[in-house]
């Protein structure tokens, strides 16, 4: 049953995959949920996203978790927000607006060739899972592959390192999948790509340090979203470009999708700060989840006013 998932995700996560749970979510909240197909792995799985939403002809919003694999508490996360979209609909008065004027899109297992590796063979296994001609080294990092300053400084040409770029642009059937769902879709207003860790909130740009042209709201968004988010058990996040609060990055997702003309274009780095990385215990996910979606609200309220 999907209540389980009130008591542990920690273990929930562990215990099915997520595609059962897609699959009961959609059916018990078929006026409401969707599931969408927008293509499919390397090693040919689905790349599902859930729809939530009301009418037709929507703008949309899209939330996707899980493109590194490893990176655990964000896919759980994912889980949490599903759940959390179909409770407070119709109950929460801002959540229910936004959901009047606005389509959600949430890819949850946005690397599953990566998540399955995590659970088989190597918990630390970052990015897909595409073997690499002419080298023994596989996989593709997804967050360097998107044609936003591809190649450039921040990524890597090298088939054996975590931040290879890939042959070219759009390589990865994982990234191609979104690329064509964003330019298909057409009316997206904000894209929120979740990661972990570092606990900070990122806007473009990561190739450049060119300011974007809407880094005056992006950030004053941000700094509204942290406060959201910090108000619940007082965890401290940074914010600010990608280039400036972490470091150069080229090829990256956001990137892409800012350029693509979605303004609200936005990265998480989740808890913590690296006492315990991408172990993250059982017992901070939903905490984790908690705080992250009064963040998301932040953004998708601003979303929807502007
Ligand atoms: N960090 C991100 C990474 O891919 C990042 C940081 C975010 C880079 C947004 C570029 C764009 O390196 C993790 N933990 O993956
Ligand atoms: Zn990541």
């Amino acid at each position: 049953n999907v209540m389980i998932m009130d008591v542990q995700v920690g273990l929930l996560i562990k215990l099915f995959d997520c595609y059962d749970y897609n699959n009961m979510l959609v059916a018990e909240n078929s006026n409401l949920v969707s599931k969408i197909v927008i293509g499919q792995s390397y090693e040919n799985r689905p790349l599902n996203v859930l729809k939530f939403s009301t009418g037709a002809n929507r703008p949309g919003i899209w939330i996707d978790t899980g493109i590194h694999s490893r990176e655990w508490v964000t896919q759980a996360s994912g889980i949490w927000f599903a759940k959390k979209i179909v409770t407070d609909y119709g109950r929460d008065p801002v959540l229910t607006d936004i959901l009047s004027n606005y389509d959600i899109f949430l890819e949850i297992v946005t690397n599953p060739d990566g998540f399955a590796y995590t659970h088989s063979n190597d918990r630390m296994w970052r990015k897909t899972r595409k073997p690499n001609s002419g080298s023994s080294c596989v996989g593709v990092d997804p967050n360097r592959n998107w044609d936003a300053g591809f190649g450039g400084a921040g990524s890597s040409s090298n088939p054996c390192t975590e931040t290879y770029r890939g042959p070219s642009a759009h390589s990865e059937p994982e990234v191609k999948a979104i690329v064509d769902f964003v330019k298909s879709h057409g009316k997206l207003k904000a894209f929120v790509s979740i990661h972990n860790y570092s606990q900070m909130l990122l806007y473009p740009y990561g190739y450049t340090s060119t300011p974007a042209m809407d880094q005056a709201e992006l950030h004053e968004l941000a700094r509204r979203a942290v406060t959201a988010l910090q108000s619940l058990y007082s965890t401290r996040y940074t914010y600010g470009s990608i280039i400036t609060t972490i470091y150069q990055a080229s090829g990256g997702t956001i990137d892409w999708t800012y350029n693509q003309g979605i303004k609200y274009s936005y990265t998480f780095e989740l808890r913590d700060t690296g006492r315990y990385g991408f172990l993250l215990p059982a017992d901070q996910i939903v905490p984790t989840a908690e705080e992250t979606w009064l963040a998301l609200m932040a953004i998708m309220e601003h979303t929807r006013n502007n």
